[in-house]
């Protein structure tokens, strides 16, 4: 399959919320900063709302706004859907897509569940001898420092890898009064904190170390029970009771050791409860030569201990990762000028349009989205059992 017509590729977005807000800027920027084979038309953008999905049309860069993402999937003018949606309904809308010949990006977790991950790979190898591309939107991979950090492992400069340790911390459900939003909802969010950022660091990681989860021991807990009904909820606010609760159903934070295939041994911990830290990822992997060690609030550098140097110079030293020959960056800024969290999305669909012009399978693949969700799977029958637990797969 080729780009699109003429070079063109037309893309539709179901969800414009805060995802469909970081794609958007992504699919706007990524012609002006990256030399690529396909100019990007911004279609279509889906959403339940009329009037609200009008207006993100009109502020996001959307030729059109619809309100049925079915109406997108036969169209001819469009060759790519952007899934932007909550995890419950990106397998009926990435499956359908495939079919049709549409090219994929899904937002992630894949998916709810192992099983739906694995019908979405096999839609996707269905039609991959097509031409037609999925990936699978863990954009912290796109990081720039990220990027390097997995670059070195796989160089060898640090050595054999004995630790990983990964956290991501955030804090916005320490308030009790904060709502029952989607995502304290296991049946349209799958899972909580686990699904939404463990997910995360469980696939930077194995994409860091080219290694993948297989045994873990995990624990998971849920702090607040019980919420105030989110302001639009008919049985609350909305029909006039401002003391409607509802039970959340999904854990406020999971934590897991873990073994990985390549001999090394690490820690996990996801939470929404680190009170003070926003949105704070950490990554440090320790091997036989050397350390590496990332910050997601500190976005451009990159701290690397190189233990072959003479003792005497040895130190963490702060690489800043800003140099036209570091990844992704060279298309941006002069070296020293930093860039920010929504460059990763850029990153993201610059290689989804490389991918997808060269006949290449994007990374991270839904095959990659599905191993993420084996870990998710495990780490939740883990901590329902208190033992250690195998990855399927
Ligand atoms: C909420 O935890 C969230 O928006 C995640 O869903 C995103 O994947 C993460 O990048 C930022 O935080």
């Amino acid at each position: 399959m080729t780009v699109g017509n003429n070079g063109v590729l037309r893309v539709a977005m179901v969800g414009y919320a805060f995802m469909g807000a970081a794609h958007s800027h992504a699919w706007r920027s990524v012609n002006r900063f990256f030399d690529l084979p396909a100019k990007v038309r911004m279609v279509a953008v889906c959403g339940r709302d009329a009037a609200k999905v009008s207006a993100a049309a009109e502020r996001l860069g959307w030729e059109e706004a619809v309100t049925d993402w079915r109406t997108l999937i036969d169209r001819d003018d469009i060759n790519l859907i952007d899934i932007c949606t909550p995890g419950d309904s990106h397998a009926e809308i990435a499956i359908a897509a495939l079919n049709a010949g549409k090219h994929v990006l899904c937002e992630k977790p894949l998916a709810n569940s192992v099983a739906e991950a694995e019908a979405m790979v096999a839609a996707a190898a269905a039609v991959r001898a097509r031409g037609v591309r999925a990936m699978c939107g863990y954009n912290y991979r796109r990081v720039p420092a990220a990027t390097l950090m997995a670059q070195l492992v796989a160089e060898g400069r640090i050595g054999e890898i004995r630790h990983v340790r990964a956290a991501y911390r955030q804090d916005w459900l320490v308030d009790p009064q904060f709502p029952l939003v989607w995502r304290l909802r296991k049946e349209i969010a799958g899972s909580g904190a686990l699904g939404d950022i463990a997910a995360h660091i469980i696939d930077l990681t194995q994409f860091v170390t080219g290694q993948r989860i297989t045994r873990v021991s995990a624990l998971t807990e849920t702090f607040i029970h019980q919420r105030p009904l989110p302001a639009d909820a008919p049985n609350g606010p909305a029909g006039g009771d401002d003391t409607a609760t509802g039970p959340v159903t999904v854990d406020d934070t999971a934590l897991f050791l873990a073994r990985l295939d390549g001999g090394a041994v690490a820690t996990y911990e996801a939470t929404r409860f680190a009170t003070g830290r926003r949105n704070g990822l950490t990554v440090e992997i320790n091997g036989s030569r050397g350390s590496l060690a990332f910050d997601l609030e500190r976005l451009n550098e990159l701290e690397f201990f190189d233990a072959t140097v003479p003792r005497r110079e040895q130190g963490f030293r702060r690489i800043l990762v800003t140099e036209a020959d570091h990844p992704y960056v060279g298309a941006w800024w002069p070296p020293g000028h930093i860039i920010g969290y929504e460059h990763s999305f850029t990153h993201q669909a610059r290689d989804l349009i490389e991918a997808i012009a060269t006949g290449t399978d994007p990374r991270p693949s839904f095959e990659d989205g599905l191993a993420v969700q084996r870990v998710l799977d495990a780490v939740e029958r883990s901590a329902a059992t208190g033992a250690w637990t195998e990855v399927s797969g």
